[in-house]
């Protein structure tokens, strides 16, 4: 017997976006306050075109534990759509949205095809069927009665125990364990010893897709802390094998750190065409994506400015929302003395005579250097900086503040 299904967890709905300090054009505060819904209307979508046989959330469909109406919404909407197609969904609470929080959501009560374990019924294991009718999945679900679970859900999980039916773990918990840990703490042996074919596991928001031990992740990240890319999981099943398991992106903001080196090997411009194109790679399938640049790598004589990289690489679609320039500039004397810039000017005047060396070449440079000789300085001091501002300038490109 084959079936199909989508495991997604920690939809978080009615999160808003954390850490956005910066201008949004009204297009892309659009596509931000949207992009929660339309990711999990993508999943719907996929599901209906799918015909997949089931829908497993693992955990903190919502936020907060006051569910506010609009969520409800959301999410009524999206089992209604599933409901009318005919596939059920299976649904535990996480930290977020314990049982104790789902005091409102009686619209499914009657459904048979829809299940929130816990709240409606006992948490007890469920035998669930395929498209065709036919008993497909056993599910063995753990969720969170109050926010906190400090001990391990695998203590309370039966053993799989049908060899006919393909036994799923629908558990939000955190695998990485830890003695202070209050979110169902376990260990990976811990789960594989229960024996289940599949672990629908939730509550880390980052994907991370192991053969059985599955996090999908949340759908859509909601600040720099989720970096990369998010969706969902497709699961194909086989005679009680997984065949398939595919990671569908679903996201439609992205945000990512992005570190770059900066090399002699090519110009600034070629670098920032270098970062546009990886940004451009990132991006594919989204409709936005911040960026936290770092650049770093040592280059002959040229640092780019912060501010041309922001100019230079934002678009509608890219954000830039943080530069950490830490390349820095070769000190190789003798590379710097053949680079013809500022800098090999000053190594060679200091080198050589002043006066005539910088006078020939640049004359705000041999005034700052002969500036520097004079001992008493305080009187002559706002024209050295303005000097020094002028040829910072002309080094780095325009940044000049904190000079
Ligand atoms: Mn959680």
């Amino acid at each position: 017997m084959n079936f199909s299904f989508i495991h997604t967890a920690d939809i978080h709905l009615g999160r808003a976006f954390a850490d956005i300090d910066y201008d949004l054009s009204p297009e892309q505060k659009n596509i931000i306050n949207t992009a929660h819904e339309k990711a999990l209307e993508e999943l719907c979508g996929f599901a209906v075109d799918k015909e997949v046989d089931f829908v497993l959330i693992a955990g903190d469909t919502f936020d907060e534990c006051e569910h506010d109406l609009h969520s409800r919404l959301v999410l009524y909407n999206f089992l209604k759509r599933l409901e009318t197609n005919e596939i059920g969904v299976y649904i535990v609470p996480g930290n977020h949205d314990p049982e104790s929080s789902y005091t409102k959501e009686l619209e499914f009560k009657d459904s048979t095809y829809v299940k929130i374990f816990g709240v409606n019924t006992p948490s007890e294991t469920l035998v669930i069927k395929n498209r065709e009718g036919e008993e497909a999945a056993i599910i063995y679900p753990f969720g969170f009665k109050t926010t906190e679970y400090p001990a391990s859900p695998c203590k309370v999980l039966e053993n799989a125990k049908s060899k006919d039916l393909f036994n799923i773990g629908l558990i939000h918990c955190d695998k990485t364990g830890g003695e202070k840990n209050v979110y169902a703490p376990c260990s990976e042996k811990e789960l594989l010893d229960l024996g289940y074919d599949y672990y629908a596991l939730g509550h880390i928001h980052k994907p991370d897709i192991g053969e059985k031990l599955v996090y999908p992740g949340t759908i859509q990240a909601r600040s720099r802390k989720d970096t990369g890319e998010h969706g969902f999981c497709y699961v194909n099943v086989d005679n009680n094998r997984i065949v398939s398991n595919e990671f569908v992106k679903c996201d439609k903001v992205r945000y990512y750190n992005l570190t770059v080196s900066v090399t002699d090997d090519e110009t600034e411009i070629d670098t920032i065409e270098r970062i546009r194109n990886l940004i451009d790679e990132f991006s594919r399938g989204a409709e936005l994506v911040i960026i936290n640049l770092t650049l770093e790598g040592i280059c002959r004589y040229k640092k780019i400015a912060d501010n041309i990289l922001k100019t230079e690489l934002s678009t509608n679609r890219v954000i830039i929302s943080g530069v950490e320039n830490n390349s820095a500039i070769d000190t190789d004397i003798n590379l710097i003395k053949t680079s013809g810039g500022v800098l090999a000017q000053i190594v060679l005047a200091s080198e050589n005579d002043v006066e005539i060396i910088a006078a020939d070449t640049n004359k705000e440079l041999a005034e700052l250097l002969k500036l520097s000789q004079v001992t008493d300085t305080t009187s002559l001091e706002s024209r050295a900086t303005e000097i020094a501002q002028n040829i910072c300038k002309e080094i780095y490109g325009g940044e000049t503040e904190n000079v």
